[in-house]
Parts: structure tokens; sequence; C-alpha cells
């Protein structure tokens, strides 16, 4: 597809003219090319000079430079102008609020050419006192600076996630009879996005954008166009809207959904069939006429699949998969009954053994583990062998008194730099649910940590693996392991993996999942709570475990109690 080559190229050729200062008419001629020819569903390649002139916006001109550069890969414009003003200088332009005439004056006056001087000189105070520059001038250069800097990063989903609810909400409220869907990586459940991007239906897609363009949750609006816009929130992450027609919703939702290889995989497998998908629709190749367009089901079935559930469309199988109507039912939140990875305020949590009952009631849960740290664990108050008693006293009371919920003795055990567990087997055999984790030594070798990890599985009282990385996103990678000695060893010893729902960790991670489950490795989902809200997290771990295809039999805590006593009675004994 070439089309978005040469609209890159067109609005290029508009930026370098303003910066010159070049007549408004032609700069806009280009820019109004580029937005038409980005979005005519055809490639240009197979249009005829006759019908390259039919765009809009496309006369005699702009069709000869269309011609120019499909037959040599160039454009001339395009290349005398490039001598004069070079792309570093167009960099500039990226940076919130520095318009072209600025650009061109730090590009004489100061010889900027990259982002990386033009904060140098920022910094040392050399733009304020320039022609038009003012201090203000220079301070809002160097916030633009800093929101460019910070909108490169990714963000975990977990920071992500409850922005886009704000916005969507918001906009919900506002507009009730229009249709707000977070589409992107962010409908994905991928652990870090990139961006925001959200999908609107209205009539009137102007007051969606204006209306969002006020809203109170951003520092910064990029682009405020007619059914499209951008904006930088105050958390630093980007946010795109757009705003589409009822009848090409799904269309427009499986597109802005992705992933792209999931789409450039459904585009190419469509070709073969003589169907045509684009963000408006699913077409019949030879005469346009549409086939599906207004949901995804919809577009779906005219290619003759199932539905996809957007956590899996990654290109990764899930095609095959649905054309062989062999999609897995993937496990949900709903079947979700109980959270076996729960801190009391015997350790490091922040609330009574009451209290996480209530809060398991209010979610409807079966059972709950309260699993608190260990002695080695000084700084999250880990408990002794005679405080792990002292507190299952009080649990056995409590559970006496609980009708529908039970609560499990747990223990989140410390595997010690050797590999020993810092409670001793009488203690671990008298508990429900023994989670054993790793807290220290991170940087020992590779085989040190997996002959750890295996150690404790070895343990016939453990039952999971909690965290089993150690990664702590955008702050600690995971340590070195034998991923593919460990899920063995989980096999062969009846070990859970966890996953590790707390959005710092994610941990596992999907991939890892995935092939634990291939290996018919069990995984339990937990939220690793210290308060109560932290119980709301589940959301995050189903979603790994949806992205790793796991349906319901392969995460222990989907089934009742009776039945999950009943397996932790086999894997205690291994
Ligand atoms: P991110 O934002 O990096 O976490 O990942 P995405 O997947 O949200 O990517 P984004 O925001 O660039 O684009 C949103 C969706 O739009 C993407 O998942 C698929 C679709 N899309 C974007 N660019 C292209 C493209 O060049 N080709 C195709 N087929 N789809 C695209
Ligand atoms: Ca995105
Ligand atoms: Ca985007
Ligand atoms: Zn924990």
């Amino acid at each position: 597809m070439k089309n978005s080559e040469i609209a890159e190229i067109f609005n290029r050729i508009a930026d370098r003219l303003e910066i010159k200062g070049d007549n408004p008419f032609r700069i806009r001629a280009y820019r109004k090319a580029a937005l038409n020819i980005e979005t005519i569903p055809k490639s240009i390649y197979h249009l005829t000079d006759e019908e390259l002139k039919k765009i809009p916006g496309i006369g005699h001109d702009l069709a000869e430079k269309i011609s120019e550069y499909l037959k040599t890969g160039k454009i001339k414009t395009d290349e005398e102008l490039k001598q004069e003003l070079p792309d570093s200088l167009l960099s500039l332009l990226a940076v919130p609020g520095l318009g072209p005439k600025t650009a061109k004056l730090l590009h004489d006056s100061l010889h900027i050419k990259s982002l990386h001087e033009l904060k140098e000189m920022a910094l040392k105070n050399k733009l304020a006192g320039l022609p038009g520059i003012k201090e203000k001038t220079q301070e809002n250069i160097i916030r633009g600076l800093e929101i460019l800097e910070k909108v490169s990063e990714r963000m975990s989903i977990g920071k992500a996630l409850p922005i886009a609810e704000d916005i969507t909400a918001a906009l919900k409220e506002k507009f009730p009879s229009a249709l707000f869907e977070i589409a992107g990586s962010l409908r994905r459940w991928k652990e870090t996005v990139g961006d925001i991007d959200i999908l609107a239906v209205n009539d009137n897609p102007e007051e969606i954008m204006d209306y969002f363009a006020s809203l109170p949750f951003f520092k910064q609006i990029l682009s405020h166009g007619p059914a499209k816009s951008s904006a930088v929130a105050n958390e630093g992450i980007q946010v795109d809207i757009r705003v589409v027609s009822k009848g090409s919703y799904g269309a427009a939702l499986l597109y802005f959904t992705g992933s792209k290889a999931h789409n450039v995989r459904l585009r190419e497998m469509a070709v073969r069939m003589g169907i045509k998908v684009n963000e408006y629709g699913v077409f019949r190749e030879n005469d346009d006429h549409l086939l599906a367009g207004s949901t995804e089901a919809d577009a779906y079935k005219a290619l003759g699949m199932q539905w996809v559930p957007p956590e899996i469309r990654e290109d990764s199988g899930e095609i095959e998969a649905a054309l062989g109507n062999t999609l897995p039912d993937l496990v949900k939140i709903e079947d979700i009954k109980g959270d076996l990875h729960v801190h009391s305020k015997w350790s490091d949590g922040s609330h009574s053994i009451e209290e996480l009952a209530d809060k398991a009631k209010e979610l409807g849960y079966e059972y709950i583990a309260i699993t608190d740290h260990t002695k080695s664990l000084g700084v999250a108050h880990g408990l002794s062998a005679d405080q792990i008693i002292e507190r299952d006293k009080k649990i056995d009371a409590l559970n006496s008194k609980l009708v529908n919920l039970k609560l499990l003795k747990g223990a989140e055990v410390d595997i010690k730099s050797n590999g020993e567990l810092d409670l001793p087997d009488e203690i671990l055999s008298g508990l429900d649910f023994v989670i054993a984790s790793i807290h220290s030594g991170f940087k020992q070798p590779r085989e040190q940590l997996t002959s750890r990890l295996i150690s404790a599985m070895q343990n016939p009282f453990v039952h999971a693996v909690g965290h089993l990385t150690g990664r702590l996103l955008g702050e600690r990678n995971s340590y070195e392991l034998d991923i593919e000695a460990i899920i063995s060893t989980a096999k062969k010893t009846s070990t859970l993996l966890e996953i590790n729902s707390y959005p710092l960790r994610l941990d596992i991670d999907d991939i890892t999942a995935r092939r634990a489950s291939e290996s018919g490795v069990r995984v339990v989902i937990n939220t690793d709570a210290h308060i109560l809200s932290n119980f709301d997290f589940m959301k995050y771990g189903v979603g790994i475990a949806r992205r790793a295809w796991l349906t319901k039999k392969d995460v222990l805590n989907t089934l009742s109690l009776k039945k999950l006593k009943h397996v932790l009675r086999k894997t205690g004994q291994h």
C-alpha cells in the first residue's frame, strides 16, 4: 500500500513550505491531498491517471507528482526542499506548541537541527531574547519537550486503563446516546500501551470533538479535527479519539483494535477470497458491495470466521482457530471464585482478617487465602511459626462464624538464597495454601535462581510459586531464569504458577502463561492485595490469562471450594 507513503511525503512538503512561509493555498492543497489519499480504500498503485484526478483535491499537478513517485520512488520537489531544510529540522515541529516560524528562526539563528540541540539551548537560556521569543515561549518549549519525551514511553495497563475509563465515562455522561469504546492495545489488555485509542459513534462528530478537547483530563491538545483528535493526558499518555458512522462501527472497531499483525493477516486472507477489508467495512472486491460493517461479529462472519476475542488478536494462531471454529472459550472475570494471595495486618497488609472477609463477601467470592509473609521478610513483618499458629486460631474462629465464605490459612513463604524455605515443613503442612516466592538475591546467576525455585517446587507442601520472574514493570526487569526447566518441574510436581495481577508485576506474563498451559501446568490468578482496593486488580490477571489463551480449566481459582480443597490436598502431597 503506497497511499500512506505518498500522504506522508505530501505532508512533509507542506511542513517545509510552511517553514519557508510559502503560499498558504499551496500548503493547504498538499495537506488536503494527503488526507484524501490516505483515506481512499483502494491502493493508489491500481488507479489510472484519470481515476487519480478524480480524487478530491488532486489536480493535474499533484497527479503528476504521484505518477513520478510511482515510477521513480521519489518526488523532485520533495528532494529539493530536503536539501534546503533537513529532516532533523522537521523533527522540531513535533514539539507541542512549536510552529514552523519558530522552527525556522531557531534553525537560522542558532543552527538548531535536532530535538537534542533544542533542549540543550533552551536549558542554557539561549532561546529567550531571539526576535519574538520571550522567556515564556522558552518555558513552553521546555515543557513541550518534556511532554514529548514522556509520550514516547509506554505506560502500564494499570495506569492507562483507569485514565481511559475516566475519559469514556465523562463522554458517555455527556452523550448518553452515542457509543464509546476503548480500542487499540488497551482493548487487547496488553501489559503496556503506547497510547489510548477511543472510538465513538455519533451523528454529529464535531460536538464530540469539541467536548473532548474541553475535558479537564488533558494538559495539551495536539490536534482537534472534525472527526479525529489527539490530546496528552495529565499523566503524560497520548489519547486518540475518532468518531465514525454507525454503519462502519464494527469495521472501525476491528481496525483500530488491532493488532496490526492480526489486521494484516485478515486482509491478506480476505484478498484471496476476493474480499476487501478496511476501517469502513468488508466489501466484495469486484463490485464494492458492502458485506458487513456495523458490527465486528458480522465482519468476521463475512470472512467465514468466528468472532475473535480482542485479547488474542496477535496473529499467533487465532486466525486459523477462528477459521476452523476451534477458538478456546477464554476464562472470564466472572469465573473467578476466590483470591489466593492476600496479605492481612498480621504481616504487611492494611486490614484485619475480618475486613478482608467482608471484602471477599462483597465480591461474591467463595474463598480467599490469607497468605501473610514469613519471618525472613523482616521489612514486611514476616510471621514466625508461633505467630502463624496464633493467627490460624483467629482464622478458625472466624471461619466458624462465616456463611458462604471460607478463609484459607496460607503463607507466602520466602525462598532463601540457598533454595530453602523459611518455615519448617511441620508448619507448612498445617496450612491450606502455600505460595513460595523469591524476595532477594535477584542478581544471582541464572542456574542458581532456577535451582532455588526448583527446590522450592519440590517441597511437597508448596502449592504455588508467586510472582515467578520478579519483574516490576518500568522499574526492574525479570531475573534470569530457565523458564522451560521451571515449567517442566511445575508439571512434574503439580505446582501451580501464579499470575500475579498486581499492575506493577503482571508476573508471569502472557507468553509464559501460554507456554505453561501448553505443558499442562495450571495457573492461579491472584491479586497480592495489601489493601482492600487491590482486590480489584483481578481483572488485569484475567487479562493476562486471556491473552495466554487460558480457559476455565487452566485456572485453579475458578474451582468451587469443594473441588479446590480436593485439588490442594493432592498437590500438597505431590
Ligand atoms: P500501542 O498503542 O503501541 O500500545 O499499540 P496499538 O496496537 O494500540 O497501536 P496504535 O495505537 O498505533 O494503533 C491502533 C490500532 O490501529 C492498531 O492496533 C491497528 C490499527 N493500525 C494502526 N496503524 C496501522 C497500519 O499501518 N496498518 C494496519 N493494518 N493497522 C493499523
Ligand atoms: Ca494504541
Ligand atoms: Ca493510537
Ligand atoms: Zn505477596
